[in-house]
């Protein structure tokens, strides 16, 4: 049985190559499955009332370059639905341009990871968006996010791809971050895109987006050079932008080299700017080569800012960016660490941030309770790998086999949950207990991969109590790929989105 399609499609049997990128837990899932009632072990808590979205890049095709990086796989959407102490599942493909233009061929037509010139002629200038990274719900509408695009807008409930937004033409950068902010108690969106005028171009367009989508503020800057800036922060005064030696170069890409390489000779930018500023108030902060995917969060006391997040000496995924001058890859230095950074925007003795490490341990996927946001937080937790384990992952420098829960107060970990072999994390969420419920306090959800089994549990997990174990633990019968990142939506609000 064959589809009809307008283009002539492939002839070939589709098989992925036998690559390390579609191995393993990363063997291309690419389900789209309703499931009713997940079976389950412990009491799932009944408050737990709403919707665990996460994404997945899960390729629909093999790439037509032969080889592939992880986030260049197509949107997967995931959605665990909670109510009265049961959970359901629906996974969709998100249905952007990329996946229709190639499932119309039965075959991948874009190439390499964020480089057109590898792409087959008919497709260009479409969209290359894969809406991959991360999902987001604001002035009722669920985005689902990918860095080098504009952000794609899905149904809530049906998970249907309505197709990508660009908040009613008032984001006119083609590039919307993965990683927006938001301020609880305005409502405000904070976002931003990068190479904001085409490939490679150092530009950047921030916007602030109020609680009913109407972009409220708009800024154009020059960074230093073009990085690979995945994420932000924002607190209540100020913006920072951090810009970090993993660089690109037009004449490579052209080449049909990598977009991104880590370039340990070059500094590390941090620009800070009022957070309703202008392109003339960004103060640029400078240190050594580090790299950061991701951030719990940012809170300034008068002008000193703290930054927190998961910081390395060098590119933590060497096999997705090398280094640039060919040194041999020095795996201590890639760990990242819960690190915090401090600049003071009125100093007027130099450009320097300062560093301190807080926490020895592997640390990635750091998150807050989103009820701090851009206010001054107290507990983060973060995915974490205890050392000299023997567990398997995704790849051996990331696979992640413990959740942690740290206080930036008393500066020390104040709870951990380490798996059994075997197993692997994904990104994990917190729900807060309840609306008023302390700083937090609730419960973190996150996806075990059992190595064993090579399907996924759910585990609900004690945000206060983390060593007591889950409290409930939900069996998938399916494998889910490595998801990047989730979110947890009350039902109310998608009610009323
Ligand atoms: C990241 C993920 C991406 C991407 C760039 O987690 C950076 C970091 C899933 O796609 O395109
Ligand atoms: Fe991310």
């Amino acid at each position: 049985m064959t589809a009809p399609s307008t283009s002539s499609p492939s002839r070939a049997g589709m098989r992925f190559p036998d690559q390390l990128i579609y191995s393993g837990w990363e063997t291309p899932s690419r389900v789209e499955a309703d499931l009713f009632e997940i079976e389950a072990d412990g009491e799932i808590p009944r408050d737990l009332r709403g919707r665990y979205y996460q994404i997945a890049p899960d390729p629909a095709f093999p790439n037509r370059t032969g080889n592939d990086i992880d986030f260049n796989g197509d949107g997967m959407l995931r959605m665990f639905t909670f109510a009265d102490g049961h959970v359901d599942y629906r996974s969709r493909y998100v249905q952007t341009e990329k996946l229709k233009l190639e499932r119309a061929a039965r075959r991948s037509l874009f190439g390499a990871y964020r480089n057109p010139y590898t792409d087959h002629f008919t497709v260009a200038g479409k969209s290359r968006g894969a809406a991959n990274t991360n999902v987001v719900f604001h002035a009722g509408k669920l985005l689902v996010l990918k860095e080098d695009a504009r952000a794609t807008w899905v149904d809530a409930d049906s998970l249907e791809t309505y197709g990508e937004w660009d908040f009613d033409g008032a984001v006119t950068s083609p590039t919307f971050t993965a990683h927006p902010r938001t301020d609880p108690v305005t409502g405000e969106m904070f976002a931003f895109g990068y190479e904001a005028k085409g490939l490679t171009s150092r530009d950047i367009a921030y916007y602030v987006i109020d609680a009913h989508g109407r972009v409220l503020h708009e800024v154009w800057f020059e960074a230093p050079y073009t990085s690979l800036i995945h994420d932000f922060v924002v607190t209540q005064d100020y913006v920072v932008f951090p810009v970090q030696p993993t660089t690109t170069d037009l004449d490579r890409l052209k080449a049909g080299g990598p977009h991104w390489m880590w370039d340990p000779s070059k500094d590390t930018y941090l620009g800070v700017m009022p957070r309703y500023g202008s392109a003339d108030e960004i103060r640029w902060y400078r240190g050594p080569a580090r790299y950061a995917y991701h951030y719990f969060n940012a809170y300034n006391e008068g002008t000193t800012i703290h930054i927190d997040g998961c910081v390395s000496e060098s590119q933590s995924a060497p096999f997705m960016y090398p280094d640039l001058l060919g040194n041999v890859y020095d795996v201590t230095k890639g760990v990242p660490r819960i690190t915090r950074w401090t600049a003071d925007y009125a100093a007027d003795d130099g450009d320097s941030f300062e560093e301190r490490v807080l926490q020895p341990e592997f640390a990635e996927f750091p998150l807050i309770d989103d009820r701090a946001e851009t206010g001054r937080h107290r507990i983060g937790f973060t995915g974490a790998r205890v050392l000299g384990d023997e567990h398997k992952g995704g790849n051996v420098v990331q696979g992640l086999n413990s959740i942690l829960r740290y206080d930036f107060d008393k500066q020390q970990a104040t709870g951990q949950y380490v798996l059994p072999a075997h197993f692997t994390f994904q990104e994990p969420v917190f729900v807060p207990r309840s609306d008023d419920a302390p700083e937090g306090d609730g419960y973190l959800l996150a996806l075990a991969n059992n190595w064993t089994t090579m399907l996924n549990d759910l585990l609900i997990l004690d945000s206060t109590d983390l060593a007591a174990g889950p409290l409930a633990t939900l069996h998938l019968p399916l494998r889910l790929r490595s998801g990047i990142h989730g979110a947890w939506i009350p039902e109310h609000l998608v009610q009323a989105g």
